[in-house]
């Protein structure tokens, strides 16, 4: 059992105490009971021997063999061989995060479910984000959708809300995910690329699965290599049904909106971070929360009433699909709060168990093709992951809720089921545990009304692939169009076999024309519009021409919400800053300087030729938080180049630090330079907001420019001359 303070160690040095000084919620105690600390102990065996030799195997003779009665010997090993369990088949990279939600207002119009009724109440969560195609070493910045999955652990049992950063999939049937997860996993034969798209099978699948096309679009923009997990968006995906206490459905989306906005990072960025921190994502979330800047999203809401299923160009059953927000807008309901780390990464981040299936009284699903073949995968996938039945008993995934039901044994068994009768009906039970009716808070299915003949089809939107495609392309900034440009002259230039680049370039003229135009030249393509079958998934003996796709209308007006142009861009918080700096820095520029990013929430580190501590310009003393060494630019969201001559000089003869500044240049960032410091800045800077210059005296005064560049996140205006820099 856990307890709070430091203690001390036999050996007698202080050990860091437990996280249970960390915010709590019922969950978060819950696990208490699971939760060891090794403090103040002795070393045992699993059957809770005491060891009195853990250096030595048991041996016939100091030199002679060991000896197969070492049951500590055996224990240990065995135990150690069996320590890894099969990652997941996708989404295997991943952090996660405890915290809590509460809703606005009391939801009772749209939904019966509890945790949506009173504002007072906070609900448990854990909170999983993930990479898709990587393995569980892999890095966090692949261009890759980004999985968010929440369990909330209500009173009336878990719901899971298993979506991603993106709000549409690839495919529209889930009998297609195994061929797209095949393509897009590295090549079997030299399982090559790891976490990355950019590779034949992948493009080959792509070219020809039109209904690809509209999630092409957001996985080649900058949607797909977020600055962070606290600033990407969250999207159930399918539409589902929300139920009131009255029996009456709508239907609903669910989405996540940042506090911090939506902000990503550039291609070259994600790259160098790649080597620099492959854990950039992760460590990031988990500093964030060690620091008490809890990340926090708003759960939004697009409400459908039922008889305005049909009135939309394309099907609400169809996940390739969104619902603009210009034409449904999103209302806020509540709030999601990520306030503890995980304590042991394997117990609860990798071992808990997300299904989009585990649903609560008052959400129902619709028959989106694609989530009903979840509803089978999820539990089925775990049996083989966690090995078997029981896997809700494990501490993570426990409900906060009471069960009670007949299912018995299996694999690993931990409750200890006293009652005789494990089936109901029962008389020696009592009749025991009970149905619960509707009021008492029983789950009831919406009754949706099905008379239809059993075929293997799709409906007829469902055929439109490009209208949505063509209108995120259009609501795009000209930067954010210049970036999915580049990523796909960077994924179709990898491809060994030139057809499938060009018939990747020809299914682009189909969703805009200049795209496919500016995409083949830097390819050496030529755009063809294809002139024989675009969708070559149709069955043996179906008509190919009835598979292949129907444009309803193209889209004539841009959606705002699409563009990350539009997000949040007004605070600097949790944002990070290098203050690049060497022996006779202006000490008074730098404690200036870091008092006032501290205090608007952005966190300035020290960065140095060398670790310690810097003689300062005059007297003082400047702490090296890093050294130069051990990071690159890209780790940080802005750079102050403070001021003293001497510094200046070093920093402008050391390759290090020259590079640090021209990637900050090129990756658009804000630049703040006080006296000698403006040395270090690159030409071509006069015209730039995000870049402010003065004299050491006048740190005060350019502080605030400075934090107003770090909230607009970065000076796309500069790209262009960014790529003349050579770094
Ligand atoms: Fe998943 N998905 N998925 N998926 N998915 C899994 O379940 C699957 C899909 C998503 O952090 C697996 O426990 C099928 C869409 C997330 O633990 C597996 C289909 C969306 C996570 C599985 C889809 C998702 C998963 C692998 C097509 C967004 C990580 C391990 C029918 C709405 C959850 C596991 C975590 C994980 C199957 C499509 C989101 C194999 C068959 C669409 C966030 O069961």
């Amino acid at each position: 059992m856990a307890n709070d303070k430091r203690r001390k160690k036999s050996n007698g040095t202080r050990v860091e105490g437990p996280v249970s000084r960390k915010p709590a919620s019922e969950k978060v105690d819950a696990l208490d009971a699971f939760r060891e600390d090794g403090a103040e102990t002795r070393l045992t065996t699993d059957q809770a021997v005491r060891i009195n030799d853990d250096q030595n195997s048991l041996k016939a003779g100091p030199r002679g063999p060991s000896l197969l009665e070492d049951f500590i010997l055996r224990e240990k090993i065995t135990h150690f061989d069996h320590e890894r369990i099969p990652e997941r088949a996708v989404h295997a990279r991943g952090a996660a995060a405890h915290g809590v939600f509460h809703v606005y207002k009391p939801m009772g119009r749209l939904t019966r479910a509890a945790f949506l009724q009173d504002p007072a109440k906070k609900t448990p969560v854990f909170v999983r984000f993930s990479t898709v195609a990587g393995s569980r070493g892999s890095s966090d910045l692949a261009r890759d959708v980004r999985g968010f999955a929440v369990k909330f652990y209500t009173d009336e049992g878990n719901f899971d809300l298993v979506g991603n950063n993106i709000p549409v999939f690839f495919i529209q049937d889930a009998v297609k995910f195994p061929d797209l997860v095949h393509a897009v996993k590295p090549e079997p034969h030299n399982e090559i690329p790891q976490a990355a798209s950019a590779h034949d099978t992948f493009w080959d699948f792509i070219s020809l699965m039109p209904e690809s096309m509209h999630m092409i679009m957001w996985v080649m923009s900058d949607r797909a290599i977020p600055r962070s997990f606290r600033m990407m968006e969250g999207f159930g995906v399918h539409t589902f049904r929300l139920v009131n206490e009255r029996g009456e459905a709508r239907f609903v989306k669910f989405h996540w909106k940042p506090v911090l906005g939506v902000h990503s990072v550039l291609w070259d960025e994600a790259l160098k971070i790649s080597g620099k921190d492959p854990d950039f994502h992760r460590r990031d979330l988990w500093e964030a929360i060690e620091a008490g800047a809890f990340p926090e999203w708003e759960l939004g809401v697009q409400v459908i009433e039922e008889k305005d299923e049909n009135s939309f160009d394309f099907d609400l059953l169809d996940p390739t699909k969104l619902v603009p927000e210009e034409m449904v807008p999103v209302q806020r309901i509540g709030r999601l709060t990520l306030n503890r780390n995980p304590d042991n990464f394997f117990a609860e981040t990798e071992q808990v168990a997300f299904h989009p299936g585990h649903l609560v009284p008052g959400i129902d699903f619709t028959n989106d093709p694609l989530l009903q073949g979840r509803l089978f995968s999820y539990t089925d996938t775990q049996l083989t992951r966690l090995g078997g039945p029981n896997f809700h008993e494990i501490p993570i995934n426990r409900p906060v809720a009471p069960v009670h039901n007949n299912q018995r044994d299996g694999l690993m068994r931990q409750t200890i089921n006293v009652a005789r009768a494990a089936y109901h009906p029962n008389s020696i039970g009592g009749g025991c545990p009970v149905q619960a009716g509707r009021r008492e808070g029983g789950f009831v299915s919406h009754p949706v009304g099905i008379n239809a003949p059993k075929v293997r089809q799709r409906g007829e939107k469902f055929f439109d692939h490009f209208s949505q495609a063509t209108l995120f392309w259009m609501s795009q900034s000209d930067p954010e169009k210049d970036h999915i440009v580049s990523a796909l002259q960077f994924e179709l230039g990898k491809l060994e076999r030139p057809e499938i680049r060009e018939r990747m370039v020809g299914m682009l003229t189909l969703v805009d024309e200049g795209l496919a135009t500016r995409v083949g030249e830097g390819l050496g393509v030529k755009p063809q519009r294809p002139d024989g079958l675009l969708n070559l998934s149709v069955p043996a003996d179906g008509d190919p021409k009835a598979y292949q796709p129907r444009r309803a209308k193209a889209p004539t007006r841009p959606s705002p919400a699409l563009s990350m142009a539009n997000t949040v861009k007004d605070t600097a918080k949790t944002r990070k800053v290098a203050i690049l700096a060497a022996d006779g820095v202006d000490e008074a520029a730098v404690a200036t300087m870091s008092r006032l990013l501290t205090s608007a929430g952005a966190v300035p580190k020290v960065i140095a030729p060398r670790l310690g501590l810097l003689r300062g310009a005059h007297g003082g003393a400047v702490k090296v938080d890093m050294s130069l060494a051990t990071v690159g630019s890209v780790l940080f969201d802005a750079v102050y180049l403070p001021g003293g001559p001497q510094s200046a000089a070093t920093l402008e003869e050391d390759a290090g630090a020259v590079l640090f500044v021209r990637e900050a240049f090129k990756h658009c960032k804000a630049l703040a330079a006080t006296g000698a410091g403006a040395e270090l800045l690159p030409e071509g800077r006069s015209a730039d907001q995000a870049i402010l210059v003065g004299e050491d005296t006048q740190v005060a005064k350019l502080a605030p420019d400075f934090i107003l560049a770090i909230a607009r996140h970065r000076n796309w205006g500069r790209e262009a001359a960014g790529r003349r820099v050579p770094a």
